[in-house]
């Protein structure tokens, strides 16, 4: 009888130990693994293309977790998304309006088309781990400035940091996202071309010099004759010339 228990348990260990350990994942909400990546919350004119990018590092469950949006004026959080499933490694997380192609999830429960992303100054977002009952902030950025004493839920009061650039406050006014640079600091955001739900621009790098070897006028000696005359005409004014490009070629 103990023989067949004893032989049970070790086949049942095995079985876990087998099965268990091909489907580990990191626990959610995981700091190291979720971690923010790009944000878009204004845009010229209307904000119709707003979205925030997570980035899933290593394989992670996500369903005791939830994006919440909150409002700097009053700490009030004005919108809630819940994030599920098993992710990762490195994917995006994409949530966005309405407008986004190939979002994930989107604002408003499921409906918001145009200012889904309080423009500050400051607004925020968290990710909140939900698995306490209550919630507790993992992460929590603001944009514009600082939200002091959030409270998710769990009664501790949480500053936000601010998404900064070398110490200076970012503000996403134009055609740009607020990118968070090569380095995962927070302190590192720059702005960058908006790419939803791929990889960031890479901003990391001195720009690549270029180098004029030749100059080819595509309509024969006239736009040589022109290119040599604003040169010399630039020099002698600002000791500096540039290049004009034809439009009618
Ligand atoms: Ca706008
Ligand atoms: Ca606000
Ligand atoms: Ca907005
Ligand atoms: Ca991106």
């Amino acid at each position: 009888m103990w023989k067949k228990v004893l032989f049970t348990a070790i086949i049942g260990l095995f079985v876990i130990l087998l099965f268990g350990s091909t489907t580990a994942r990191a626990a959610g909400c995981d700091p190291n693994n979720i971690i923010f990546s790009e944000i878009d919350y204004d845009q010229p004119g209307t904000d119709n293309n707003e979205f925030l990018e997570l980035r899933i590092i290593n394989a992670v469950s996500i369903s005791n977790c939830e994006i919440r949006l909150i409002n700097g004026s009053n700490n009030a959080t004005y919108d809630t998304i819940d994030l599920t499933g098993n992710w990762g490694p490195n994917q995006y997380l994409l949530i966005g309006s309405t407008n986004i192609a190939n979002r994930d999830l989107t604002f408003g429960g499921g409906a918001c088309a145009s200012n889904c992303l309080q423009n500050g100054a400051p607004d925020g977002f968290a990710l909140v781990d939900t698995s306490t009952g209550t919630g507790t902030v993992v992460w929590f950025y603001s944009y514009e400035g600082t939200i002091t004493e959030y409270d998710a839920g769990d009664g501790t009061l949480v500053d936000s940091t601010p998404l900064t650039n070398n110490g200076t406050a970012v503000n996403d006014t134009g055609d740009e996202s607020v990118v968070n640079g090569p380095a995962t600091g927070v302190d590192d955001c720059v702005d960058g071309n908006p790419t939803p739900g791929t990889a960031n621009q890479d901003l990391s790098g001195t720009p690549t010099a270029i180098i004029l070897a030749d100059i080819a006028a595509s309509n024969g000696l006239s736009n040589a004759v022109i290119i040599a005359l604003l040169v010399g005409f630039s020099a002698l004014l600002f000791l500096g010339f540039w290049l004009r490009r034809r439009t009618n070629h």
